[in-house]
């Protein structure tokens, strides 16, 4: 991977983003792998740092059969969060901002005390301070969301805005609670908690251990998205979106209707 041109990539990116204009892939003509395609996607994100945004946690992607069947790739991945990125839940995202916006059920953990690089990681209870349903917005930058592996890392996983519902204290178990995706009241997606690794804790430690290897330590108050119990659907425009996540309650998202005043 000699000559790569990280800034170039993440620039492409960055703007395909910013005017919600879909691009080719880049990693197969640019000789991208998988360890310059998270130079990339801190590229692109130091981008929106240098706009002043900040970070406030980090996300796994990947993380279901599901998610993976769905495009085709097959490994656990991470990726970043700005502020800019969190809508407030019951909030409103207009499609127009977007290439082609999916939308699915997530579990959130809010960090509390997470191990300095080389400490054993401690309890899960340490770890995380409460949970909260969740709803991810995705949005691949690239033409019909069709991308490699190194591809979707450099484009920070897809990431687009996230909606937390309701923080509670983390319950005895977290690893079979049923998932809802709700679209205009009716059933889009059904899943299990289960589907996030076998057990969305898991993805703290497989978060830590994977961001842990390109330098990247997790911070205390950061959210952690853990992944996607189900498939994404498309968000179409007027669209009202419910995650529910049994014993954690409900985190919900709208899409402006056609032609609302902004
Ligand atoms: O959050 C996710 O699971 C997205 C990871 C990237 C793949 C996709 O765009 O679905
Ligand atoms: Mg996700």
């Amino acid at each position: 991977m000699i000559g790569v041109d990280t800034a170039g990539i993440a620039a492409k990116l960055g703007e395909a983003a910013d005017t919600a204009t879909a691009i080719g892939q880049l990693a197969a003509e640019t000789g991208l792998d998988v360890d310059g395609a998270y130079a990339v996607q801190t590229a692109l994100v130091q981008r929106r740092l240098d706009r002043g945004e900040r970070l406030v946690g980090l996300k796994m992607g990947l993380t279901s059969r599901a998610k993976m069947a769905q495009v085709g790739v097959d490994e656990v991945i991470w990726g970043r969060l700005t502020d800019v990125m969190r809508v407030p839940d019951g909030g409103t995202v207009d499609v127009a901002d977007f290439i082609h916006p999916r939308v699915e059920p997530e579990v959130a953990f809010l960090l509390d005390r997470v191990p300095e690089p080389g400490e054993p990681v401690g309890s899960f209870a340490d770890a995380v301070r409460a949970v909260a349903p969740a709803i991810e917005l995705i949005d691949s930058r690239y033409a019909n969301f069709t991308f490699s592996l190194p591809d979707v890392i450099a484009d920070n996983t897809s990431a687009g805005v996230f909606t937390i519902g309701p923080w509670s204290p983390v319950p005895d178990g977290l690893d079979n609670l049923g998932v809802l995706l709700e679209v205009d009241g009716r059933i889009a997606q059904v899943g299990s908690t289960a589907a996030i690794l076998g057990d969305p804790r898991r993805a703290l430690d497989e978060g830590l251990r994977l961001a842990g290897r390109h330098g990247v330590r997790l911070r205390s108050g950061w959210v952690f998205l853990a992944g996607a119990a189900t498939a994404a659907v498309p968000l179409r425009p007027g669209a009202h979106v419910r995650a529910v996540v049994e014993k954690l309650g409900v985190a919900s998202l709208r899409a402006a209707s056609p032609g609302a005043a902004s």
